[in-house]
């Protein structure tokens, strides 16, 4: 395990006393000491994750319009504006750290900041709406309820609220999916051809393997992670490869198999073609930035207003 190198001030006992606290399944909340190393690892990932659930209302937003049935225009305007929610949630608990808004969202808008590889897809057709449900918030909730117990409060009690939420996007995707792969050979089809894309995604998005996750020792060591990227990865695997194909979907995965302890083996993920996402030359990277930017540009009349509203003298309060 990756050993916590001590800032400048920081004192072994301050370590031991924190880290003793974490031993006790205490959570560690904003007002307390914490390494400075603990407080960058959780911003880094705290907005990396809230800048994914902003980023993540794109594919989907996309089919407000052209979905098929009023009940599931208004699932999917429900499921966006979740989203939303979730980054405030998320926004709020890296605030917690001591960045700001300002600061976080420009680091999403210049791309700087990392957002998950997964929005980075585009969305083809209807069926991609009920995949991201099924595998992207099946993935996200396995990741998600882990982090539920995490050390830091205020980040622990946001993915509370978000799982539950989740789970309800969940269902809604596999309810719709096993629907089409029951359904028309049309409707097969298209359930088939999102699940052949969405799969390696998905499979990818819970992270590089545990040999090559530089963060993962020391968030392991602090209680931020309580399971690698490959156990969550599992997880889900053992989770969903079974209902797939329940459903009669084929998994686009020649070497995938059952092992004797009963969990489900997959074939290589190819690791390069994620490095690319992450790196800006996914599919859908320069779409999903300029758009962000566009809805920030669009959207300063509102904060202009909210800071007017802000600033307003006790006469017009009063008023
Ligand atoms: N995409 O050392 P590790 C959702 C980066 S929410 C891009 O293993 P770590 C809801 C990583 O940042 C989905 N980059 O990193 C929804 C690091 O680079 P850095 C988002 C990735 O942090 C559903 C480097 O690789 N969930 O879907 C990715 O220990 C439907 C080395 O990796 C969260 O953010 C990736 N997939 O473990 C919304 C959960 N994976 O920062 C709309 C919170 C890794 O050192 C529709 N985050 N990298 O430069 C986590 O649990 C962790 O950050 C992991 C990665 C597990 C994602």
């Amino acid at each position: 395990m990756t050993k916590p190198i001590l800032a400048p001030g920081e004192t072994q006992e301050q370590l031991d006393a924190f880290e003793a606290r974490i031993q006790r399944g205490e959570k560690i909340e904003a007002n307390d000491w914490m390494p400075a190393e603990y407080r960058r690892q959780l911003i880094r990932m705290i907005s990396q994750h809230a800048h994914s659930e902003v980023v993540g209302m794109l594919p989907e937003g996309a089919w407000i319009t052209r979905a098929p049935s009023l009940k599931r225009k208004t699932i999917l305007i429900a499921k966006v504006q979740d989203e939303a929610g979730h980054g405030q949630y998320l926004y709020h608990a890296a605030e917690t750290l001591g960045i700001s808004r300002e600061e976080m969202v420009d680091a999403l808008l210049s791309g700087k900041a990392k957002y998950s590889s997964i929005f980075n897809y585009p969305t083809l057709t209807w069926a991609d709406i009920g995949m991201i449900g099924w595998l992207v918030d099946g993935a996200a909730i396995k990741n998600q309820t882990m982090l539920a117990g995490c050390s830091y409060g205020p980040y622990s009690r946001a993915m509370v609220r978000i799982c539950s939420e989740e789970t309800f996007h969940h269902k809604q995707g596999k309810e719709m999916i096993v629907m089409y792969a029951q359904g028309t050979p049309e409707q097969r089809a298209m359930a088939q051809d999102a699940l052949n894309r969405w799969w390696w995604p998905a499979m990818m998005m819970l992270g590089p393997h545990d040999a090559d996750s530089p963060n993962s020792g020391v968030l392991t060591r602090w209680g931020v992670k309580l399971k690698s990227n490959d156990e969550v990865r599992q997880e889900f695997i053992n989770e969903h490869v079974p209902e797939l194909l329940e459903a009669g979907l084929t998994i686009p995965d020649p070497d995938l198999y059952q092992d004797e302890n009963g969990d489900w083996k997959h074939g290589p993920i190819n690791w390069d073609e994620f490095w690319s996402v992450v790196k800006g030359h996914g599919q859908m990277n320069r779409q999903r930035l300029e758009a962000r930017n566009a809805a920030h540009d669009e959207g300063a009349w509102v904060r202009e207003a909210l800071e007017a509203y802000m600033n307003r003298t006790p006469a017009q309060a009063a008023d």
